[in-house]
């Protein structure tokens, strides 16, 4: 898919409204419109990568950056020791952007191994 026609790259450039959580130089964490838990935060590489594996392959430094927003995130929201983080790579495994993006999900009790 052309960045031009991304969802998630429009977001980054604040061409499409989003309630943003935190920003560093290399990603941004805002909440998903669609939440499935009471803190359902994406963490997003600025950079246009179709999915983690890309974004791992293509920068270290990318990928370390967007864990990074992870932490802090986990951090301002007060979660850093309860919160489960999802990936969903390919859309036979359920993804629906593709742009690369970790989900950050609290606030429900996760007992489970499966969502
Ligand atoms: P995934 O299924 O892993 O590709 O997750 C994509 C998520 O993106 C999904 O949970 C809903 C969210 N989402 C889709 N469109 C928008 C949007 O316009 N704004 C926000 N904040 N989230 C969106």
């Amino acid at each position: 898919m052309s960045p031009d026609a991304c969802l998630f790259c429009r977001i980054v450039d604040g061409d499409i409204p989003s309630d943003r959580v935190a920003e560093s130089e290399r990603s941004i964490a805002f909440r998903d419109i669609n939440p499935a838990a009471p803190v359902h935060v994406l963490v997003v590489p600025k950079r246009h990568e179709p999915n983690l594996e890309a974004l791992a392959a293509s920068s270290t430094e990318d990928l370390a950056d967007v864990f990074s927003l992870v932490s802090r995130v986990a951090e301002l929201e007060g979660v850093t020791d309860a919160h489960r983080l999802l990936v969903n790579t390919g859309a036979e495994a359920g993804q629906t952007i593709f742009h690369a993006h970790i989900h950050l999900l609290a606030g429900a009790r996760f007992t489970e191994g499966r969502l």
